[in-house]
């Protein structure tokens, strides 16, 4: 590799990176518009930096012509869940997608490293079309908890303080602290049904509200004002009641007085 074309030759990852966090960001709110519980808390990428890939060459011992087909990791997507099981979900779901085929899996949350880390590991094929065509790159994808990626992101920045010379003190705490991670994702995951209940019930009222408040915008045009004020005074009560049985019975009156609506001016 030229190092004065490596902005050149990372485009390409740049763009991947780009494209699947689009595409996972899309997943997420997919079940957040149908009234579900995302699998998917939240999704960030990056594309490494050229020294990083510089210090994975030289500890690897890799040929600098052949860092793009032996670095699966300089396209980078990170998933972050909010309970284990949503880990293996995710897994499945990527597992299904034809635009990306999965070339290797490392589950370090069964086999957690020694170092205390934990998180799913995905290696994919992906596609993107350049202006020289189109190009099969590698990227990794890491799924792990909140608690996961708390634990990750502080030991990150303090193996790179410390580069190979962590002090032993330091390595057992976060040995002690990753284990309490176990214990924390395990206790969530108990709660589990809990929390996805109450999301749902949020979502689900969220979207309800909106729904009623679009229709209601849209009766300003077509209704009478005394009329309209009734409807809302009526929402404002079944709002303020918390009923979301309710609330969603009144979404489907009001949907068919504004289809009624619909209707008239057409004729
Ligand atoms: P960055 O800065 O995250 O981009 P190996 O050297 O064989 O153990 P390899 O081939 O790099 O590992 O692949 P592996 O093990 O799948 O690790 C790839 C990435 O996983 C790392 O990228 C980290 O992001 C993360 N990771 C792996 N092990 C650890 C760990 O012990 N602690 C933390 N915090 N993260 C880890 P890089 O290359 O470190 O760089």
């Amino acid at each position: 590799m030229e190092i004065q074309l490596w902005r050149e030759i990372l485009e390409p990852y740049a763009l991947a990176v780009d494209e699947l966090k689009v595409k996972f960001e899309h997943v997420q709110n997919s079940y957040k518009k149908a009234g579900l519980y995302s699998p998917i808390e939240q999704v960030d990428g990056r594309v490494k930096t050229i020294s990083s890939i510089l210090e994975k060459v030289q500890k690897k011992h890799i040929s600098l012509d052949d860092f793009e087909a032996e670095i699966d990791d300089i396209a980078g997507i990170r998933i972050i869940c909010q309970f284990i099981e949503d880990i293996y979900k995710v897994v499945e779901l990527i597992r299904k997608r034809t635009d990306m085929k999965v070339v290797e899996e490392l589950d370090y949350i069964k086999d957690t490293k020694p170092s205390g880390y934990r998180s799913y590991h995905m290696v994919i094929k992906y596609r993107v079309e350049t202006i020289h065509g189109p190009k099969d790159i590698f990227a990794e994808i890491q799924i792990r908890t909140l608690a996961m990626n708390f634990w990750a992101t502080v030991e990150h920045s303090l193996q790179y303080k410390y580069r190979q010379n962590m002090p032993e003190t330091l390595r057992q705490r976060l040995l002690k602290a990753s284990e309490a991670i176990v214990v924390l994702d395990r206790e969530m995951s108990l709660v589990r049904s809990e929390i996805m209940d109450a999301q749902n019930s949020f979502t689900i009222k969220s979207n309800v509200v909106a729904d009623i408040l679009t229709n209601i915008q849209n009766l300003y045009k077509v209704a009478n004002k005394r009329e309209i004020i009734k409807i809302q005074d009526e929402f404002f009560r079944i709002y303020e009641s918390e009923d979301l049985e309710t609330l969603q019975h009144f979404a489907k009156e009001l949907d068919i007085i504004s289809e009624g609506y619909r209707a008239q001016s057409l004729r």
